[in-house]
């Protein structure tokens, strides 16, 4: 039988290719023919350079009409070189700079103008972006012409061949970028995550690996737009706007992302209990359903931190309603009372789109204060969703950030919930273009209406220029292009942003309600910079073992994006899972770094609890993810401060074996776990590449010394594969059912020596919720030999926790005594195993909250 769902995306599918735009012949690569520009003045002050340019002969109007006069603008900041071409005259659109947090506080170790140096060649002009120290170009125009017309930009530079490039999304995609034929569109769409595609987000930044360094490329531009990755080069060819470039030097994958997010905006700092196991369903028929799943989690003794509902809890899917047969008001707030209780956790889903319906609040009050998005005529613009016909909050309209706290707060007052999930804000519009401003009632979805004829804008035709979306037509199941936002704005300038700009919002609204505790939001349309307002999940995947594989590259690639916190749907979306899909998902999903079953309506049940093989599977993997939560969370504290990845991708931490840099099968969780997942039906084992150095079984903790292959045993009623990495300290806690009870739960320390016999870590501990930590955090650094181990650093946040165990793995040589801070230890309490070289330390009584010192 077809799903409902797929019926939606084959008939979208269909009505595309009834408006389908033609692909006027585009090429990959810088192609044109026209005449560039010659620098006609210039202006040196320091390291800023202002420059003036101008057609170099007869305009070649390729997709429009050249711009005669453009300027050039080069500056160094903290964090990044900026290159940016824009018109003379300043009226191409620029992405407003509110729209980011940068971290103003970043200095980079190294000025960024004495690593990076930008030079131009004046006629016909172009640049480059050289290393100071090694003259190595990372970036280079010459040979391509720059195109700059009204609704035309192209610029290319030169590529190494078979060149490392990772980023440009959002895609599901191998991590690493087909360098040779690669066109990533840049237009948000709502998409069941086809393969190499645009989808849902928009990030046109990537890092290339060279030679073992890195560096970074950005271009801020929200217009829509193709990259292409083709013949040793890479082209941008945009719709509008301006060309709008930051270079980030590195020298390392990490460090580059360091100097992007603090330009476009540290990851917000998240709330502990975010890190528990989420479970969801689109289709959840009533209240009764959401507690059995519940309730059936806790008798399964399967961690359960947060239940969410999908649209199924709102009255004709209205916003901010409750639907009053099947989710009434005191049954809902009676489930969230014992939720909260059993110290849980509650998100409920909004869209943008508001239902047109002359008795709700949201719409009478969008209305009158002027919220919504307009047809060019002035009119309220009407598109579908849901609740039938719909308006659009203009997140750019002056009252709409009030009119949306407004109905949140209005909502949470009745029903308390601790988050809240943002869909369909690519926007997600069923007509395309718009269903006609006069249509009220229900109408039915146009793919199941025999008399549905798509609007296309007639006020604003498609761009000369075609770019790759894949529904053809830029309006196609969005709001149409010429659309109008306050300010003028056209909705083909901003659609880009809309995603982008509700997180903004709403986390806005969360805190005005709750000015003190880390608001939750989670989004599915974003932009460069969006991880300073919310997680993300990567949309609607099937439960395919193809699309298991690729949520690996998807999280890996939102860590480069700013965006750390972000999981695939386990055991997948659309279509039905298996037993045995289902049981290595939830393996490797429990180490995603927001972790949450979620499955579509009209496919077969996939909580965890429904086999008893997923269940036992469950169990183990969900209580290791929450025994590494300690880590986890100090992970999330260095993204949040510095950028750095909750997740690393294997290129990164080994840019120079050439052997990692196709690797999106296997990553790290910080710097100290390998991960090494079951991928493939009917496997029972896996094929592990073991990078440098040393490592131990997580499970045996007997070591291996890499780089080498290994075949690891995998049985179904086993674990995940992990690895620890030698000179690494992990810290652990005692897993409980919730993180409530977790986090008064003992701690434990992990030490995994390396060849040398050293180790090191930290930990970042505080309350978990707060928004202002002030002084109330502690930040630990441990540090291990052969002789002992100690911790010290910053302790302003009491935890009155407690240090129960030490395990050090990788000890040559049995010690005779253990003494810890000055007090001789009975020898009941430790115990060597000298087959694997382990020492274990037990029924300690140390506290979390000072310094103390293990001598051995
Ligand atoms: O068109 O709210 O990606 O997670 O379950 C489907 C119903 C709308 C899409 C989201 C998915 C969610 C579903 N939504």
């Amino acid at each position: 039988m077809v799903q409902w769902q797929s019926l939606i995306y084959f008939g979208l599918l269909g009505i595309s290719s009834l408006v389908h735009a033609q692909y006027r012949n585009s090429t990959q690569v810088g192609s044109s023919n026209c005449p560039g520009y010659r620098i006609i003045e210039i202006q040196n002050q320091g390291d800023s350079i202002h420059s003036k340019l101008s057609l170099r002969d007869q305009p070649c109007n390729q997709y429009g009409k050249d711009v005669k006069d453009i300027v050039l603008d080069v500056s160094y900041d903290n964090s990044r070189l900026r290159v940016k071409i824009s018109d003379a005259e300043h009226k191409h659109w620029e992405v407003p700079a509110n729209l980011w947090t940068p971290d103003i506080n970043y200095r980079s170790k190294i000025s960024i103008n004495q690593l990076l140096e930008f030079s131009y060649v004046q006629n016909p002009f172009s640049f480059s972006v050289k290393r100071k120290n090694t003259g190595e170009v990372i970036f280079d125009t010459a040979g391509h012409r720059l195109v700059f017309e009204d609704q035309y930009l192209e610029l290319s530079s030169t590529l190494p061949d078979d060149a490392n490039i990772y980023g440009l999304g959002e895609v599901v995609d191998t991590f690493r970028r087909n360098p040779t034929n690669t066109t990533q569109t840049m237009w948000a769409r709502d998409a069941a995550d086809p393969v190499r595609e645009n989808v849902y987000g928009i990030h046109p930044f990537y890092i290339e690996l060279r030679g073992g360094k890195a560096h970074g490329v950005q271009i801020l531009n929200s217009y829509g737009m193709d990259v292409f990755l083709a013949n040793q080069s890479i082209t941008y060819k945009a719709i509008g706007g301006v060309l709008d470039f930051s270079f980030y030097p590195g020298p390392d994958a990490y460090e580059v992302i360091n100097q992007y997010t603090a330009t476009v905006g540290r990851p917000h700092q998240i709330a502990y209990w975010s890190l528990g196991f989420h479970q969801c369903k689109y289709g959840y028929v009533d209240i009764d359903e959401v507690e059995s799943v519940v309730r059936n989690y806790s008798l399964a003794k399967i961690p359960l931190e947060t239940m969410w509902t999908d649209i199924d809890y709102m009255d004709m899917f209205k916003d901010f309603t409750l639907d009053p047969i099947n989710y009434p008001l005191d049954r809902v707030q009676k489930f969230i009372s014992k939720l909260h209780q059993d110290n849980q956790k509650y998100v409920v889903i909004i869209d943008p789109a508001i239902g047109r319906n002359e008795s709700y609040p949201a719409w009478i009050e969008g209305v009158e204060q002027d919220v919504f998005i307009k047809n060019p005529d002035g009119s309220i613009y009407i598109g579908q969703v849901w609740p039938g016909y719909t308006a659009f909050p203009d997140w750019f309209a002056s009252n709409t950030d009030s009119w949306w706290t407004t109905q949140i707060a209005r909502f949470m007052k009745d029903v308390p919930v601790d988050g809240l999930w943002i869909d369909m804000n690519e926007p997600s519009s069923f007509c395309t273009g718009s269903c006609g401003s006069n249509r009220t009632g229900i109408p039915p979805y146009p793919w199941l209406d025999p008399n549905y004829k798509p609007d296309i804008p007639q006020t604003f035709p498609e761009p000369p220029y075609a770019i790759h979306n894949a529904y053809g037509n830029l309006s196609v199941k969005t709001v149409s292009t010429d659309a109008l936002h306050q300010n003028g704005l056209t909705e083909y300038q901003v659609h880009n942003l809309y995603g982008h700009m509700e997180a903004i919002a709403t986390r806005k609204s969360l805190l005005s309600i709750e000015p003190k505790k880390r608001p939750f939001v989670l989004g599915r349309s974003t932009f460069s910079g969006s991880g300073a307002y919310e997680g993300h999940w990567t949309g609607d995947n099937w439960s395919t073992w193809e699309l298991l594989k690729y949520s690996i590259s998807g999280v890996l690639s939102f860590q480069m994006f700013g965006i750390p916190y972000v999981g695939a749907d386990i055991c997948g979306f659309n279509g039905n899972t298996t037993e045995e899909l289902c049981l290595r998902w939830i393996q490797l999903g429990s180490l995603y770094p927001f972790s949450r079953n979620h499955n579509g309506k009209g496919s077969i049940g996939q909580e965890l609890y429904l086999w008893e093989s997923v269940a036992e599977a469950s169990r183990k993997a969900l209580y290791t993810r929450y025994e590494l939560l300690p880590y986890m969370y100090t992970l999330f504290q260095h993204a949040h401060e510095i950028g750095y990845p909750v997740w690393r991708p294997l290129p990164f931490e080994f840019p120079n074996d050439s052997e990692m840099l196709n690797n999106d099968v296997q990553f790290l969780v910080g710097p100290g776990i390998l991960v090494s997942p079951v991928l493939a039906e009917g496997a029972t084992s896996v094929d592990v590449q073991i990078p440098e150095g040393k490592w131990y079984d997580f499970y045996s903790w007997e070591s291996v010394s890499g780089p080498t292959k290994q075949t690891v045993s995998a049985p179904l009623n086993g674990r995940i594969p992990l690895h620890l990495r030698g000179g690494h300290i992990i810290t652990t806690q005692e897993p409980s059912i919730t993180l409530t009870q977790s986090r008064k739960n003992p701690f434990g320390l992990l030490v995994a020596l390396d060849e040398m016999d050293s180790a090191k870590g930290d930990l970042y501990l505080d309350d978990g919720e707060s928004l202002q930590v002030g002084k109330e955090y502690s930040s630990i650094f441990y540090r291990a030999t052969s002789r002992g181990i100690n911790s010290n650093g910053y302790f302003g946040y009491q935890s009155n926790g407690m240090l129960k165990n030490i395990t050090i793995l990788g000890l040559k040589k049995q010690p005779s005594k253990v003494v810890v801070n000055g007090r001789l230890l009975s020898t009941s309490q430790f115990s060597y195993d000298t087959d694997k070289a382990t020492f274990i330390i037990t029924q300690l009584n140390i506290s979390m909250d000072k310094s103390f010192n293990v001598a051995f």
